[in-house]
This record gives C-alpha cells, sequence and structure tokens, in this order.
C-alpha cells in the first residue's frame, strides 16, 4: 500500500516536471486540502523550483485585476512565456470555489496550454492563504510556468501579505474612488513597485497620476527603485505593453541591484520561521500530555494564578528539557 502510493506519488510528481496541466491542478487541490500530504511532493518539486517571476496585484474589488492580468498573461504569452494565474477569491464556503466571472475566464484560456489559471477560496483564512500560496507558487514554478499572477481580493492587510510574497507588486488604482487618500492609509504606497491607474478612460486620471507621483517623490525607496506609474483601460488594451515592460524592468533592477536575492532570503527566513513555530505549535498539541498541560496552563493564566511568560516556557522546557545546556541561553 505504501509502495504504491509511493509510486503513483512519484509519476504525479514526473507529470508535474513536464508541465501537465492535469497533474498541476491535481496535487494543488492536495495543497490545499491537505498540507500534510502535500509535504513529500513539495519537498522534492522544491529544488526544482526557483525559476519563476511571481507578480501579486492589489487593488479594490472591481479596479480591473482580473481583466488586467489577462491582459498581461495575453502579452506575456505573445513572448512565449507560460504564464500561470492563482486567483484569490473571496467566495463563501457556499460557492466553494470559483466565482463565476473567474470561471468563464479559465474556460477562455483552456485552450492554450502556455497558461495555467487556478483560483483558490480564502474562506476567512488569510494566514493559512498566503502559505498555501506559496506551495501552489512552488508547484506552478516547478512545472515550468515562467510567470505567475497572484490576484488578491482587496486591499486589507491580508491581502497585503499574500502580495508580498510575490517578487513583485501591482498596486492597481482608478480614478475617481478616492484611492489617492486609501493609499496613505493602507500603507500601500510601500509595497508598490509598479503603480497602476487603471480605467484611464475615466475622468481624473491625469490627476491621481500627479498626486501619486508626488506622494511617491516624497517618499524615495531605500532599495533606490523608483515605482513605475502606467496608465491602463484594461478593456482595451491600452496601456498593457508599457504594463508588462515595466514589470520587467523592474525584474531586471532587481537582478542586476541583487535586491531579488536579499528580498528572497528575507522570505525564505520569514517562511523558515513559520514553519518552525506552526510544527512547535503542532508537535505540542499532538501529544497527549502536552495539551492536556496547555489546557491547565490556560486555566490558570485565566484565573491570574500563572503568568503566560512562564507558562510558555514551560512548554518550551516540555518540548527541549536541556534548554539551558544548549547554545540558545537567554
Ligand atoms: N471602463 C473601464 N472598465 C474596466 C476597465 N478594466 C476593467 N473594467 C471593468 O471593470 C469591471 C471589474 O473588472 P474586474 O477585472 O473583474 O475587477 P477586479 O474585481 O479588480 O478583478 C468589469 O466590468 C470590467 O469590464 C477599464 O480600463 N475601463
Ligand atoms: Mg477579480
Amino acid at each position: 500500500m505504501e509502495s504504491q502510493s509511493k509510486e503513483s506519488r512519484e509519476k504525479i510528481i514526473q507529470k508535474v516536471l513536464a508541465g501537465n496541466a492535469r497533474a498541476v491542478a491535481q496535487l494543488i487541490t492536495i495543497v490545499e486540502n491537505d498540507p500534510g500530504e502535500a509535504l513529500p511532493y513539495l519537498r522534492q518539486l522544491f529544488r526544482h523550483a526557483g525559476n519563476c517571476f511571481s507578480i501579486g496585484i492589489t487593488g479594490a474589488p472591481g479596479a480591473g485585476k482580473s481583466t488586467l492580468v489577462d491582459q498581461l498573461a495575453q502579452a506575456y504569452r505573445k513572448i512565449g512565456k507560460k504564464v500561470g494565474i492563482i486567483a484569490i477569491d473571496p467566495s463563501s464556503p457556499f460557492t466553494g470555489g470559483a466565482i463565476l466571472g473567474d470561471r468563464i475566464r479559465m474556460q477562455s484560456h483552456r485552450l492554450d496550454p502556455g497558461i495555467f489559471i487556478r483560483s483558490m477560496a480564502t474562506r476567512g483564512r488569510i494566514g493559512g492563504l498566503t502559505r498555501a500560496t506559496e506551495d501552489v507558487l512552488t508547484v506552478m514554478d516547478s512545472a515550468g510556468f515562467e510567470i505567475v499572477f497572484i490576484e488578491t481580493v482587496g486591499v486589507g492587510q491580508g491581502e497585503v501579505e499574500v502580495a508580498k510574497t510575490a517578487d513583485a507588486t501591482i498596486v492597481l488604482l482608478v480614478p475617481g474612488m478616492g484611492d489617492d487618500i486609501q493609499l496613505m492609509k493602507a500603507g500601500i504606497m510601500e509595497i508598490g513597485d509598479l503603480f497602476v491607474i487603471n480605467k484611464a478612460d475615466y475622468p481624473g486620471a491625469e490627476k491621481l497620476q500627479a498626486g501619486l507621483q508626488a506622494l511617491l517623490s516624497m517618499n524615495p525607496r531605500s532599495d533606490g527603485w523608483n515605482p513605475y506609474i502606467v496608465r491602463t483601460v484594461a478593456t482595451e488594451g491600452n496601456g498593457i505593453e508599457e504594463c508588462r515592460e515595466s514589470i520587467d524592468a523592474f525584474r531586471d533592477f532587481l537582478n542586476k541591484s541583487g535586491r531579488r536575492r536579499i528580498k528572497s532570503v528575507q522570505l525564505q527566513k520569514n517562511r523558515l520561521l513559520e514553519l518552525v513555530t506552526e510544527r512547535i505549535t503542532q508537535t505540542l498539541l499532538n501529544n497527549k500530555e502536552a495539551e492536556a498541560r496547555i489546557q491547565e496552563l490556560a486555566s490558570d493564566i485565566e484565573t491570574r494564578k500563572l503568568d503566560p511568560f512562564t507558562a510558555a516556557e514551560e512548554l518550551l522546557d516540555m518540548l527541549c528539557p536541556d534548554r539551558s545546556k544548549n547554545i540558545i541561553v537567554e
């Protein structure tokens, strides 16, 4: 039984590496539904990944993210790139998957094996979604998708987190939506490597661009990159080439300046620490004795018999009894 499942696992991995869309879809489903089962796949695929450039897109609902991503995907197809799209979907558990628009989108690309679209339901769990998105990226990356777009649902903190896992982040704005004020509030300014003013057919595009330009020049970035501002009418395909070139310019900047590696190491560090935290929590919760003790400790903390800081130390001692003898000493 064990060897048989190992064999079928190996088959799926080989198919993913060969870029087989069905196998990619199959594995992503495993990643979404059962992160534990996905692990042996991800372990193997990981070393084949690292070649794709990922682009997070954030902007208010209705700003035109999906339309823009579709256009950009076509633009990259034209220059022969394989493109993946991860659409983070605000769907409720009732629809359980893609919203109608995205389903239609997926169908329109179905005949092109060079485009792979996958939507992922948030179901209210942004934290886990960041992890799942990274894993899905690993799958698409190892399957040979060279450009992967991650379309988020909005501009909240969680979306910002998801967008930050990408190599580049596009912030999409629309004239006349009071976006200029929102920008400063949400801290969105700092995450945009490229600002796209979509629906430039609406009045106020120039004014928004000028305001944005002013804001950007008042807050120069420490890495030396000056974010481009591009105006698009995504529905018409206007400005799309310029947008793609701007993405490529940022990628060149990242590579030439060495920022790509620095950024990537930072991302891997965060990821590693998150994984360790998760594993520690799991290890404790999977142990009956520890779990019971956690319950007791929580109860004692609640009645103020014990403070949470001391309790945390006790749990760490349970995991690692010889802590004081180890290299990590406070
Ligand atoms: N007038 C105009 N409408 C656009 C433009 N881009 C997108 N739209 C429309 O805006 C609506 C929302 O677009 P969508 O891509 O679904 O937005 P998302 O929610 O950000 O993904 C759709 O009806 C699009 O056809 C544009 O540049 N100009
Ligand atoms: Mg959308």
